[in-house]
């Protein structure tokens, strides 16, 4: 469309021009026609060009090229063991010497690694023991097999003794129960595997606990260390480290017990 109304305008021109020199040169007029027609001639040839059509449908898939061919083998690997990578187990008397485990032959065994650190200490054995109560009805002495609870060596244990009222507080053995109109002590019998809690009043006479006024004993045991063995005594350590013996809530918190 640009190009055809450029050609207009100058077609108009070159018509004008023609009638403004009519009659002085008509060869001049002549040639302008001729140049006229060419100029038609290519504006119809612009003009009568087609659109382009519509893109074709893509054609089918090529044909899979070949596979290429194999890489070269690579290097091959360096033993565990061969810790300069010379390929030869080296056994010598300096720090150069590939056999680490110092058995003679240089092999996978000498590729372990270093050894780690220690661990931490783990807490004493500690195993807390609960006997029901309830099953009893008044008394002034409670026998209570220890063997049932503990299947190991009962000397291999330091033992302390708890309590449960029926409130829900839990009281040390030896010491007063609740309201202070009892105390209790504890004696074990570690031949016969037994202990028993014997209940007093205030006068040091036997004391008749009814039945169901106590709920549980609770008994600690703490398995001695080697140590404890040689001398030492774990219920010493444990009020070395600052802990309350007869509050269970220490006791249990300094072993990590459930409660
Ligand atoms: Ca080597
Ligand atoms: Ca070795």
């Amino acid at each position: 469309m640009k190009t055809s109304f450029f050609s207009f305008r100058v077609l108009s021109h070159m018509i004008f021009q023609g009638r403004r020199f009519d009659g002085l040169n008509v060869k001049l007029l002549k040639s302008q026609l001729l140049m006229m027609s060419m100029l038609l001639l290519a504006i119809g040839f612009v003009s009568c060009s087609g659109e382009d059509g519509e893109m074709g449908p893509q054609g089918p898939q090529g044909v899979a090229g070949a596979d290429g061919a194999d890489g070269l083998d690579g290097a091959d690997g360096i033993n565990c063991w061969d810790l300069n990578g010379n390929g030869i187990g080296d056994i010598t008397e300096d720090d150069s010497n590939e056999d680490i485990n110092l058995d003679g032959v240089v092999d996978a065994l000498d590729c372990q690694g270093m050894d780690g650190q220690d661990g931490v200490d783990g807490n004493a054995n500690v195993k807390l023991y609960k006997y029901n109560l309830d099953v009893f009805y008044d008394y002034t002495q409670l026998i209570l097999d220890m063997t049932g609870y503990i299947d190991d060596d009962l000397e291999n244990y330091a033992y302390l003794f708890y309590i449960d009222h029926k409130s829900g507080l839990r009281y040390s053995i030896p010491g007063n129960l609740y309201n202070n109109n009892f105390y209790a002590r504890v004696y074990t019998n570690l031949e016969l595997g037994n202990l028993h809690v014997n209940f007093y009043d205030l006068n040091d006479d036997a004391a008749q606990v009814p039945g169901g006024e106590y709920t549980h004993l609770v008994m600690v045991a703490i398995e001695l260390s080697n140590t404890a063995k040689n001398g030492g005594d774990p219920l010493a350590e444990l009020k070395a480290a600052g802990v309350d013996t007869s509050d269970y809530n220490a006791v249990a918190a300094y072993f990590g017990l459930e409660e």
